[in-house]
C-alpha cells in the first residue's frame, strides 16, 4: 500500500505516532493538541529541566496548564524525553525549534539542522517531517531537504517533507493553537496532503498552499507587515510631534474609517521574539539574491531608533525642570516587550533603561511580572513596589509597558512629571499637565 494510504489508515484508526521537536511555546501546545486528537505524542527537548518537568506533569509555558500536562502524561498519551532515540517510529515529526538572528543579524538555522541531523539518521520511508520554525524561503528545500535524501530516500517519493508557520501568540486567550487556521506547503502535492491529513484533526482550519517556499513567505509577511506598520507609525509619532499634533487623536480619527486602515500605535521601540528578527530572515535571503528589501531595513531603522527618542524626550522634560539626566531619580514603569507579559525578549524598555544607566541617572524600575533586571554590566536592579512613594520619589517616571494592572491614575497623581509612552493615561483626567507624550 502506498505511502500515503497507510498514513491515512494509521490516522484514522489513531494508531499514528506523532513526534514534536521542541517544547517550547510553539512545540508544547502542539504535542497537546495532537495528544488530544488521540495520538500518542513524543515530545524531544534539549533542556533536560523541562523534559523532567514535563514528566512530572509540570508545565513551564504560560498558555499550556500543567493540570493538562498531567493528565496527558498520566494517560501515556505524552512523554518528553531529551533525545531523539526511536524518532524512525514516529509516523509525523514536527520541528518547533528557535530561529533566533546572531549578532551580526543574520539567520541563525543551527537549531533547525541540528533536529534535521538528528531525524535523518532514522528516516524510514513512510515518515512526515514537518518545520514550523519561522525562517527564510528555500530553507525546507535547500536545507532540510539535501539533508533528509542523504541516505537515498526522496522527498514526495519515499518520505513527506512541508513547512507550517507557527502562528502561535503567548497570552491570547482568543486564538490558541487549535482555532488558528494552519497554512501548510509541502514539497509535492502528495507532501502537501499528508501534512494536511494530520493538522485536520488537531487544528480547525487548514489552508494549504502550493510549495513549502510560499508557506515559509506568508510567515514573513505575516510579520514584516506589521514591523513596517508599527515603523510607520512610529514615524507619523515624529511628524506629530514637528506638527505640534496629538497622534492618537490622529489613530483614533483615522480609525473610525471602516475599510482600509488598520490601527497600529506608537511606542518606546519593538521587542519579542518574532516581529524584531522575522522580517531579518526575509532581508537576509533577498540579499542572497541581490535584492535590497528596503522597507524592512528602514522600519527596522526606526523602530530600532525609538527607545533613543524616549531618552531624548525624558532629557527635555528634566530640563524643563531645570534638571540634567545625570543625577536624576527616573522610574521606568514596565519592563516586558509589551502589555500582560512577563517577557523581556528585545524588550525597548531594556535599551531606555542602558541608555538612561550610562548617562547617569538613578534609575529605578517596576515590573509586576519582572521582579530584578539585570543591566548589561552586570548590575542587578531590583524593583521597586508601586506605591505613591515610589512615584513620589522620581523626578521623572517614563512609561513604558502598558500594563492592565497599573492604577494610571494613582501614577499620574503622585509623579512630577510623566512620560507616558503608551497612551496608557488617556482616561486619566486629573493631573494631566503632568503627562507627555513621546
Ligand atoms: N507594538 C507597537 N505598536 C503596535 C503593535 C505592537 O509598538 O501597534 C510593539 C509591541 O509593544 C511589541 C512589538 O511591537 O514590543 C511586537 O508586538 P506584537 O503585538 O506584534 O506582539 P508579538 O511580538 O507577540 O507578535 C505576535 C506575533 N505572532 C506570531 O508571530 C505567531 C504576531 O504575528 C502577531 O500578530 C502578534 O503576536 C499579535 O497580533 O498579538
Amino acid at each position: 500500500m502506498a505511502h500515503l494510504e497507510i498514513l491515512k489508515k494509521k490516522i484514522a484508526t489513531g494508531k499514528a505516532q506523532v513526534g514534536i521537536i521542541g517544547l517550547g511555546y510553539v512545540g508544547l501546545p502542539l504535542a497537546v493538541e495532537f495528544a488530544h486528537a488521540g495520538f500518542k505524542v513524543v515530545g524531544v527537548d534539549v533542556d533536560l529541566r523541562k523534559v523532567d518537568g514535563l514528566n512530572k506533569g509540570r508545565s513551564h509555558v504560560e498558555d499550556v496548564p500543567s493540570s493538562t500536562v498531567k493528565q496527558l502524561v498520566q494517560s501515556g498519551k505524552f512523554t518528553a524525553r531529551a533525545d531523539y532515540k526511536g524518532c524512525g517510529k514516529m509516523d509525523a515529526i514536527f520541528i518547533a525549534v528557535p530561529t533566533p538572528l546572531r549578532k551580526t543579524r543574520d539567520p541563525d538555522i543551527s537549531y533547525i539542522v541540528s533536529a534535521v541531523d538528528q531525524i535523518a539518521r532514522e528516516l524510514r520511508p513512510g515518515q512526515l517531517i514537518v518545520l514550523e520554525s519561522t525562517t527564510y524561503p528555500g530553507t525546507t528545500e535547500e536545507i532540510m531537504r539535501p539533508r533528509l535524501e542523504a541516505k537515498g530516500l526522496k522527498a514526495g517519493q519515499d518520505f513527506f517533507l512541508a513547512f507550517s508557520p507557527e502562528r502561535v501568540d503567548p497570552g491570547n486567550k482568543l486564538y490558541e493553537t487549535k482555532n488558528t487556521p494552519k497554512v501548510v506547503g509541502g514539497t509535492t502535492p502528495r507532501c502537501t496532503r499528508a501534512a494536511r491529513m494530520f493538522y485536520e484533526t488537531a487544528i480547525s482550519s487548514v489552508h494549504t498552499v502550493s510549495s513549502t517556499q510560499t508557506a515559509e513567505m506568508i510567515k514573513l509577511l505575516e510579520n514584516t507587515f506589521r514591523a513596517v506598520n508599527i515603523g510607520l507609525v512610529n514615524e507619523i509619532a515624529m511628524m506629530c510631534e514637528k506638527l505640534k499634533l496629538d497622534v492618537w487623536e490622529v489613530i483614533d480619527g483615522a480609525a473610525t474609517k471602516p475599510f482600509g486602515f488598520m490601527r497600529f500605535y506608537p511606542g518606546p521601540g519593538i521587542g519579542g521574539h518574532c516581529i524584531p528578527l522575522d522580517p531579518h530572515y526575509l532581508s537576509w535571503k533577498l540579499k542572497t539574491l541581490n535584492y535590497s528589501a528596503r522597507f524592512i531595513e528602514l522600519a527596522s531603522e526606526i523602530n530600532g531608533a525609538m527607545p533613543e527618542l524616549v531618552v531624548r524626550r525624558a532629557t527635555e522634560l528634566l530640563n524643563d525642570c531645570r534638571k540634567s539626566v545625570k543625577g536624576s531619580r527616573i522610574l521606568i514603569l514596565g519592563a516586558a516587550y509589551k502589555k500582560d507579559t512577563g517577557d523581556l525578549r528585545e524588550s525597548p524598555a531594556l535599551d531606555v533603561l542602558q541608555i538612561l544607566h550610562e548617562r547617569g541617572a538613578r534609575i529605578q524600575f517596576h515590573d509586576p511580572y519582572n521582579k530584578s533586571l539585570r543591566m548589561e554590566d552586570g548590575t542587578v536592579k531590583r524593583g521597586k513596589p508601586f506605591t505613591p512613594a515610589t512615584f513620589k520619589e522620581a523626578d521623572l517616571v517614563i512609561i513604558i509597558t502598558d500594563h492592565s494592572c497599573f492604577d494610571y491614575d494613582e501614577v499620574v497623581r503622585h509623579s512630577r512629571v510623566v512620560l507616558d509612552t503608551r497612551n496608557a493615561t488617556r482616561s486619566v483626567k486629573a493631573g494631566r499637565k503632568k503627562v507627555h507624550s513621546i
